[in-house]
């Protein structure tokens, strides 16, 4: 049995949550005790951070680490090429979407309530964002996704990302467009029939999210 410790809005906890259903396994998702970072969380898994999972007893936290975890337990349907360059490349795009695009796509949070946006900022960030997508188009070529027709640990991620970058678009006019390349494979990857259940899970999430901070 596997319990995925989560909180609906995480964009890494979305990550995971494709590739359990993708693979079919039988879940369940609850909270972190006390939230995370919090030390009743912490007792459980000592990096405090969601999404965490609990495999029979085998407790593992970090995005990456589990999704891993989960391709070798469970490798059907893999989700890492076989083919040593092609996996290590497709590794490249998933730690560049987390370590250089999540997180600056996630400091925009702070920007949704009208009361803290610092126009300065949302400009300098749109400009490294920009550039980052820029950098991912020269990094991957999707055809269709990432790593060819199967969805992939290296998709994952970007689900919930480009569904915060069009609300950021949306509601702070956000001066960032896709790259051609990059723009055709989010249409190929937010169709996929494993991925479109958990995109409107993660879009009506947002949306509830976004409309609290923007009455606030
Ligand atoms: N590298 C981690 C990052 C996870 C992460 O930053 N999760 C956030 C919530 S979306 C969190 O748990 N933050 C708690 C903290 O930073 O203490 C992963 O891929 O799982």
């Amino acid at each position: 049995m596997i319990t995925l410790y989560n909180v609906p809005v995480s964009s890494y906890g979305s990550k995971i949550r494709i590739i359990l259903d993708h693979k079919q396994l039988d879940w369940t998702e609850i909270p972190p005790p006390d939230g995370y970072g919090s030390a009743a969380y912490k007792a459980i898994i000592p990096a405090g951070t969601v999404p965490a999972i609990d495999h029979d007893g085998f407790r593992l936290a970090d995005s990456e680490a589990i999704a891993e975890y989960l391709d070798t337990v469970f490798p059907t349907p893999p989700m890492r090429p076989n083919a040593p360059q092609a996996a290590a490349s497709a590794r490249e795009i998933s730690r560049f979407h987390d370590t250089r695009i999540e997180p600056l796509v996630r400091s925009y949070f702070s920007q949704v309530t009208p009361a803290n946006r610092d126009a300065a900022l949302i400009a300098a960030n749109a400009a490294l964002l920009q550039t980052r997508l820029d950098d991912l188009a020269a990094i991957a070529a999707p055809a269709q996704l990432m790593t060819g027709d199967n969805l992939a640990i290296a998709d994952c991620g970007f689900v919930a990302s480009f569904t915060i970058i069009a609300l950021l678009q949306d509601i702070l006019d956000l001066p960032v467009t896709l790259p051609p390349a990059i723009a055709i494979y989010r249409e190929s990857l937010l169709a996929h029939p494993d991925v479109a259940g958990e995109y409107a899970r993660y879009r009506a999430v947002l949306d509830e999210w976004a409309a609290t901070k923007l009455n606030a």
